[in-house]
């Protein structure tokens, strides 16, 4: 753990972490990159869009899991890398996922895959993605290079989505955040939390949270894996409300209990980010920002968010882990709205 404000935050130094200052005259706790989107929507010749995708530090560089939509409009995962955090190579094909074996075969016919998550956890890069099997439920596979990936069981039956890995196991258990869905662009969605002995079978679900009013009326569902501080699991996730003209895609942030974390200790009222900017508001699926990757540099606190822009491109922001975790205190929601 290193040392910033009273917060501790376990998470390793990384002095190359993607950074722009906050702007001049700025509030926010976290804000936009000058340079968004960072990734557009035609980087590789086969997509129509590039969004809501999932980035970790490799090699001393960057690597990751990209959403890529095709020119068919089927939801793909391509592999990238990049030397900066910014500017991305992406491979112009889709990953091909080789099953674990035999069973995870009959599970391996390919009809769509989106939303991934990536992590490091123990000894490899682990992936979360949202795998279509006679509905979306959540995928899970690993990769040690960003070259070629193993494909495990699916975690649950459909239908789910975002499906986020806990960096470590909690009281000997991999960890899980998932939320249960339905076929279609569900209407509902609480946040629940699952254990696994193995990362194959997975039990032990628990509530965590669900919609409370405002930009997180609707549905809610957990972005980046989670952040471990001293102040608790740090949360950002992202909330929808429905208006007269369809969603909206907000994000915001909780501190979970570290060893039980279906227990939440504060929950921001406020969201985070909002779509308000033309990339945000403009694009294939109008007023989204959809976080699935977070980096942190432990020596400083920097964060650098990865979230989708309306279903079209990347976006990059920025914020302090230890300022996000006052924020999330100062304006938390009071307990007596959360039963
Ligand atoms: C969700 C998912 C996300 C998408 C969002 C807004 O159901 O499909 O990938 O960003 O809707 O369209």
């Amino acid at each position: 753990m290193t040392q910033k404000s009273s917060v501790l935050i376990n998470a390793a130094p990384l002095a190359n972490i993607p950074w722009e200052e906050r702007p001049a005259g700025s509030s926010e706790v976290m804000w936009r990159s000058a340079r968004n989107p960072v990734i557009p929507r035609d980087l590789i010749p086969s997509s129509n869009s590039i969004f809501n995708s999932a980035v970790v530090p490799f090699k001393g560089q960057f690597a990751g899991v990209f959403r890529c939509d095709d020119r068919r409009r089927v939801q793909q995962l391509h592999s990238g890398k990049s030397e900066d955090g910014v500017h991305w190579t992406l491979q112009n094909e889709r990953i091909r996922w080789i099953p674990e074996d035999g069973k995870t075969a009959e599970i391996g016919e390919f009809l769509y895959s989106y939303d991934p998550r990536v992590l490091w956890l123990e000894d490899r890069y682990y992936v979360t993605w949202c795998n279509g099997y006679h509905g979306p439920t959540i995928g899970v596979g690993y990769t040690y290079d960003f070259e070629t990936f193993h494909q495990l069981e699916n975690a649950f039956l459909p239908f789910n989505r975002n499906g986020v890995l806990f960096p470590r196991k909690i009281k000997g258990k991999y960890a899980m955040l998932s939320r249960p869905s339905d076929n279609g662009h569900t209407p509902f969605g609480d946040i629940y939390y699952s254990e696994s002995p193995d990362l194959r079978y997975w039990g032990r679900h628990r509530y965590v949270m669900g919609p409370v009013g405002g930009w997180q009326a609707t549905k809610i569902g957990a972005g980046p894996i989670p952040i471990e501080t001293s102040a608790g699991w740090l949360l950002i996730y992202h909330g929808v409300l429905t208006s007269c003209n369809g969603f909206t895609y907000s994000f915001g942030a909780a501190l979970l209990d570290l060893e039980q974390p279906w227990k939440v200790l504060h929950r921001g009222a406020p969201y985070i980010l909002a779509p308000m900017t033309a990339y945000e508001c403009v694009g294939d699926t109008p007023n989204v920002a959809f976080p699935c990757a977070a980096l942190v540099d432990g020596a400083t606190g920097r964060l650098a968010l990865y979230y989708g822009a309306a279903d079209t491109s990347t976006c990059l922001a920025f914020g302090y882990v230890d300022e996000l975790v006052e924020w999330v205190k100062a304006n938390a929601i009071p307990e007596r709205y959360l039963q």
